[in-house]
């Protein structure tokens, strides 16, 4: 078989860019939240389960700093974890979400214990950071690049969580505001070393398999969370406890 001609820088972006038609923002659990659609039952499910995720971020981020030699790229990929661990000054996204959460009616217990976490939120998760684990950095750098859609999700809460959630206290909107600018921060960094890193064809569609195996992650935790809270059947429904 010839060896494939390599996309242009161009072209590469584009074909990443293209996988927004992926994004969770199509999935029917996020189409419901933003069209009011939701219950305070479902929405206090997203945030409880979501905590899982944020605070795998910080562990997902070390691990690919622990996996890369460069310091240029770890002097700025720590501000990662400093945004969802916290500094002096900042309380951190972690911090952000568990305000979410008390805003959302749960309380900070509650969230902290992952009592509400579902398996299939953590498989997920969990896949996600054993990925980042095991993989050459560059490829779990890469992975992150789902955020080059994450500000549109981020703006459509705060767009309209208060219309049609207007029992969520607005502190816990801290969050959304805060990865408006981080996400672009960080899509900025993730995309220049992914356009430098992949040259041949084959690298290059190798990122884009890597790009939807982190879509799969995000569309596979709402749908563990639509059975459980959409159509009322968690894992366990059906058996007699
Ligand atoms: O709140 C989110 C966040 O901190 C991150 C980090 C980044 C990564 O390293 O993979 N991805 C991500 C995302 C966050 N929020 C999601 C949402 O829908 O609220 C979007 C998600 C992403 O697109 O990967």
């Amino acid at each position: 078989m010839t060896e494939q001609t390599p996309w242009s820088l161009e072209e590469f972006e584009k074909n990443l860019r293209d996988m927004e038609r992926f994004y969770h923002i199509k999935h029917p659990y996020h189409v419901m939240m933003h069209e009011g659609k939701l219950n305070k039952k479902q929405i206090q499910g997203w945030v409880a389960n979501r905590y899982y995720y944020q605070i795998n971020i910080p562990l997902k981020d070390a691990a690919i700093m622990a996996n890369c030699p460069d310091r240029d790229t770890r002097a700025q990929w720590i501000q990662r974890i400093i945004d969802h661990d916290g500094a002096p000054g900042d309380m951190g996204g972690i911090e952000a979400w568990i305000q979410l959460g008390e805003a959302v009616g749960l309380s900070r217990e509650e969230i902290i214990s992952q009592q509400h976490v579902l398996p299939g939120v953590r498989f997920a998760v969990d896949a996600y950071v054993n990925f980042a684990r095991q993989a050459n950095w560059h490829e779990a750098a890469s992975s992150s690049l789902t955020e080059l859609f994450a500000p549109k999700i981020h703006q459509q809460r705060l767009d309209n969580w208060p219309e049609h959630y207007p029992w969520i206290d607005s502190r816990g909107f801290i969050y959304f505001q805060k990865r408006l600018s981080e996400a672009r921060r960080d899509v900025e960094h993730g995309l220049r070393i992914t356009l430098d890193w992949y040259k041949t064809r084959e690298q290059q569609e190798r990122m884009i398999d890597i790009l939807k195996f982190k879509l799969d992650i995000l569309w596979s935790m709402a749908d563990a969370m639509h059975m459980a809270y959409i159509h009322d059947m968690p894992p366990y429904f059906t058996v007699e406890t």
